[in-house]
């Protein structure tokens, strides 16, 4: 998968040479690359901001930088990236936004600052490739860069040969639309706290329906709005059955 990222502060996503997403690059299954919107201004200050039509406070991201930035990384010619802007009034980014963007050949990242990036940037992006505004949730974060991070670290881990135990993606949290059940390592009594005596029983069929009940209570308790949302009402009943 190749991604770019534009953003004004490219310093920003230094992590992304740590760790996991960094070994994916270096082993090339992920080729990224960071670029300064600045690169692509032509004023001595290097303006990207201006203040909005309509009133109002703050600045909005001027057009042109970002016009020129699109046409520079997605040349009209060529195959074009899905556009992603991060932004708190997107689409809520999910588990099964992160499985579709993993299957993609290209990302571009427009990361936004201020109060925004002007619309006609992205209506203008829309002609030729697919454009997703996305957030995180429901809070407001200074720009972009940081939600860059964490879409990369969600799709990151999805790509094929990234993680080297592919199981454990088919058991996490909102793999089966319930959050996972609790877990323990040695020693088996720490601080006077035990690890639950199914969990070392050895009876494989008890400890998946003792990590099933445990992720419906969890789940239940912590996000009925999943629980409401389960396809199948069997899982309902099993909750009414706790
Ligand atoms: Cl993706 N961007 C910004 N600036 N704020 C957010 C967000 C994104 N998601 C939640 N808040």
């Amino acid at each position: 998968m190749r991604v770019d990222i534009v953003s004004i502060f490219p310093e920003y996503l230094a992590p992304l040479d740590l760790s996991l997403i960094g070994r994916a690059r270096a082993s090339g299954l992920l080729r990224l690359a960071v670029h300064d919107l600045r690169s692509w201004t032509h004023d001595v200050h290097r303006t990207v901001d201006d203040t909005p039509y309509g009133g109002g406070p703050g600045m909005v991201m001027r057009p042109e930088p970002w016009g020129e930035a699109l046409d520079a990384l997605a040349p009209a010619e060529a195959p074009q990236p899905r556009l992603l802007v991060p932004s708190p009034a997107g689409t809520p980014f999910t588990q099964a936004m992160a499985h579709e963007l993993a299957a993609e050949e290209r990302l571009l990242f427009a990361c936004g600052r201020y109060e925004g990036i002007d619309q006609r940037v992205l209506e203008h992006a829309a002609a030729r490739m697919p454009v997703t505004e996305v957030s995180l949730g429901d809070y407001v974060l200074f720009g972009g860069e940081v939600a860059v991070l964490v879409i990369l670290e969600a799709v990151t881990r999805l790509l094929p040969g990234v993680l080297g135990n592919a199981g454990s993606l088919d058991e996490e949290s909102h793999a089966h639309g319930l959050l996972e059940a609790p877990v323990y390592t040695k020693p088996p009594s720490w601080r006077g706290h035990d690890v639950p005596e199914i969990l070392r029983s050895g009876d494989h069929g008890r400890i998946a329906r003792w990590r099933r009940d445990e992720a419906l209570r969890r789940t239940a308790a912590r996000r009925p709005d999943m629980l409401a949302a389960l396809a199948d009402d069997l899982d309902k009943r099993d909750v009414a059955a706790l």
